[in-house]
């Protein structure tokens, strides 16, 4: 009779028990475990990232992938190493009832080795990590600056005009340059050193498009700088990184590159002069219906009152906990909403202009949203109840808290007809 049998026998049914779950229990830690590590490999082969950090699209982030490839590998092979070591130590010296080792003291060599070893290694990377930081934050070769503001939860640009008149570099073809303010995108022309200058109106948000530059977070109150540039045509998708709040998931941001031929056009078309709808038009009664529901918060440059001719200038700062409102007069120059977190194109027009090639890109950017191309759904549900699409506040008494302003887009009870119309009306701003 062998020793198992012998102990299996005396074995109370209570530990017999223990013991199959003891070995049900390792294998599923090894079930977990594979199919942890097996996910985590298929989710790198995902096709659809668009906001991989291993696919620099510019200089800057091709800085970064420059650097982090060495420090991956280094990182990867002392982690295999280490794991190893630990894993053969704990099956080779387990307790199996051997008297304790011989204790041994004041290796000097040793010791030495493990401190020189890993010394050489961080050194290894602290110097050219700290060559790298002080490289992406130069700003003496800036060719175009473009203000940048954090909001609750959507992101406010503003091009500055330089003193030259010109913005980025172009000149207006028609027109006197003036600031140009917009949200969600930001178009830069390709191959231009742009500087960001950042910060928050509310709360700490964070910007981040992977595939341009690293990470900067935007605080109320400092102006910090991030560099964008990239060298391809296309749309680069970001994401907020900062936890900034409820809807922080929903405030999103994505970087439009364009060549300089298209960005002057885009540039020409955005300072164009308000053209008001033809009387009669459904998007005619949707201004009279804009003048009297939104403008208040949000601005359309231009823009005039329908009923006393005089121009209509918002004010959210008496309606909006952060004070702003995106700025509308090119809405449908831009294909997404509402911190840039839904498409204001069709899935399939959409489709047409984030996987066009850096050639066609700029064409079907330009083309903006055509009333076949919108996506009415979102839209709509946008313009029906705004704060049940992207939450406000978990508690809605906290409005109380806030003067009764409110953080993002109220509800505003608006009817169907009325939605109708602001559909028609906005389409025409682009
Ligand atoms: C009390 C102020 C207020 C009023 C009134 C208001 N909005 Fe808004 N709206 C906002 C704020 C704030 C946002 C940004 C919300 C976000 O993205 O989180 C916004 C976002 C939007 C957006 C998305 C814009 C973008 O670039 O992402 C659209 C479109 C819009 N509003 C349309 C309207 C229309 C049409 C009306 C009138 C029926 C209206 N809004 C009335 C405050 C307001
Ligand atoms: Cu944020």
């Amino acid at each position: 009779m062998s020793h198992s049998e012998d102990h299996d026998r005396t074995m109370s049914p209570l530990t017999t028990t223990t013991s199959r779950l003891g070995r049900m229990g390792r294998r599923t830690t090894l079930t977990a475990i594979a199919v942890t590590l097996g996910s985590a490999v298929l989710a790198g082969c995902a096709t659809n990232a668009p906001q991989d950090t291993w696919k620099p699209a510019g200089e800057n982030a091709q800085k970064i992938q420059n650097l982090q490839w060495p420090v991956f590998l280094t990182a990867g092979v002392v982690g295999v190493i280490v794991m190893a070591a630990i894993g053969i130590i704990v099956l080779r010296f387990r307790d199996k009832g051997q008297p304790i080792p011989e204790q041994t003291h004041g290796k000097a060599w040793l010791e030495y080795m493990f401190i020189a070893i890993p010394a050489v290694i961080l050194a290894a990377i602290a110097i050219p990590t700290v060559g790298l930081v002080m490289a992406l934050n130069s700003t003496d070769d800036t060719e175009c600056i473009i203000n940048v503001t954090g909001q609750q939860w959507w992101w406010e640009y503003d091009y500055e005009v330089s003193a030259d008149g010109t913005i980025c570099g172009f000149a207006p073809s028609a027109v006197e340059a003036s600031p140009i303010i917009t949200s969600g995108q930001v178009v830069i022309p390709a191959n231009t050193k742009v500087l960001l200058r950042g910060t928050s109106r509310d709360v700490i948000h964070s910007y981040w498009i992977p595939r341009l530059n690293g990470k900067r977070d935007m605080v109320p109150g400092r102006v910090h700088f991030l560099r964008l540039e990239s060298d391809t045509p296309g749309i680069y998708a970001g994401q907020c990184t900062e936890f900034c709040g409820l809807s922080h998931a929903n405030m999103r941001m994505e970087t439009v590159v364009l060549e300089s031929g298209d960005f002057q056009k885009w540039l020409d078309n955005e300072l164009e002069p308000y053209s008001a709808p033809a009387a009669g038009t459904l998007a005619a009664e949707g201004e009279a219906t804009f003048v009297a529901q939104c403008s208040r918060c949000h601005q359309v440059n231009g823009l005039l009152d329908p009923n006393k001719g005089t121009l209509v200038v918002s004010y959210p700062d008496q309606f909006v906990y952060s004070g702003a409102s995106p700025n509308l007069t090119n809405l449908m120059g831009r294909n997404t909403f509402a911190g840039a977190s839904w498409d204001l194109l069709t899935p399939e027009c959409r489709a047409d202009v984030w996987d066009a090639t850096p050639e066609e890109f700029g064409a079907k950017y330009l083309a903006g949203v055509t009333p076949e191309c919108l996506n009415e759904i979102d839209l709509r549900e946008w313009l029906r109840n705004a704060p049940a699409k992207k939450p406000m506040y978990a508690d809605p008494t906290m409005l109380d808290e806030t003067d009764g302003k409110t953080r993002g887009m109220p509800y505003l009870g608006l009817s169907e007809d009325q939605i109708d119309q602001l559909i028609a009306y906005l389409l025409e701003r682009k």
